[in-house]
């Protein structure tokens, strides 16, 4: 109840950031988009994990608001970086179910994208397993709506769930992205390595590229390096970080 009572200021006093981590290509190693990741600074409890108030939010319906935020914080600041002359590369937000079910939320996106001079192949949405529980039939619409419209649409936490076959099969996603537990069993046997190499293959065979998460090491990209795995994203590459360190990195980059 303080969470969700503070909340309310949080947007209003600017106390929300964005961090951002990037996601490599695995083959030419170069970030190919970064994913957005909130951090609450509150005044009194400090740093908050979206882990402590995303759910809070979804509840109490304040996720509509932040994810508002969150999107449309997101396009300007790739649109920003898209200006300075870097690379261009993509932006990767993640979506609560809550907002998938509002009624104008397509129309939300697209009116954000073009506030922020941003072309929708530059954006990407990051939809949770769990999110797709719902309402299967008014989801998938919003999800094609979304996809004819140029944005790109991927399966976060992949695997976790108790469905996750039959929402490959029902949802038009462009990406997968493999939980970070299955990564993190690479390093541990043989069957580790299998159902990571499985599930590469079974997307890309439905034509959906692979992103691997929470790779902390060598030998977990060098076994999806060889298992083609798309692409990559984990502390071995960068933390999640804030824009002025994004841009210190560009900088030394040259
Ligand atoms: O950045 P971190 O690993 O602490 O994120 C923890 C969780 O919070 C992740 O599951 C992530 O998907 C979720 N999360 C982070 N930022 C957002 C956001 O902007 N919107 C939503 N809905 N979830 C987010
Ligand atoms: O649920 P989602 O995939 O959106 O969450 C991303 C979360 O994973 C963020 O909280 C981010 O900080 C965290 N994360 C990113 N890379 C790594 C990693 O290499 N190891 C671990 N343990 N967590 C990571
Ligand atoms: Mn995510
Ligand atoms: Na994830």
């Amino acid at each position: 109840l303080e969470i969700e009572r503070n909340l309310k200021l949080a947007i209003a006093n600017g106390e929300l950031e964005l961090y951002y981590q990037p996601i490599i290509d695995i083959k030419t190693r170069e970030i190919n988009s970064m994913e957005a990741l909130i951090r609450w600074h509150h005044p009194q409890l400090g740093l908050v994990s979206p882990v402590d108030f995303i759910p809070i939010a979804e509840e109490s319906g304040q996720i509509i608001a932040i994810g508002m935020w969150v999107m449309e914080t997101a396009c300007k600041q790739i649109k920003i970086w898209h200006d300075e002359g870097i690379t261009p590369f993509r932006v990767a937000v993640n979506i609560s179910t809550k907002q998938l079910l509002q009624d104008n939320f397509v129309e939300s996106v697209i009116q954000t994208l073009q506030k922020a001079d941003l072309a929708p192949q530059w954006l990407e949405l990051e939809v949770t397993e769990s999110v797709l529980l719902d309402d299967i039939d008014s989801i998938k619409e919003t999800l094609l709506k979304l996809k004819e419209s140029g944005i790109s649409i991927s399966i976060d936490d992949f695997g976790t769930g108790f469905t996750s076959l039959s929402y490959l099969r029902n949802y038009p996603f462009d990406k997968v992205k493999i939980d970070r537990c299955f990564i993190d069993d690479i390093n541990l046997d043989m069957n580790g390595k299998r159902i990571t190499s499985a599930i590469i293959s079974l997307a890309q065979t439905l034509n959906m590229k692979v992103v691997a998460e929470g790779i902390e090491n060598e030998l977990q990209l060098a076994y999806l390096e060889q298992e083609n795995c798309n692409e990559g994203q984990g502390y071995y590459f960068s933390r999640p970080m804030p824009v002025s360190s994004i841009e210190i990195k560009f900088k030394n980059r040259g």
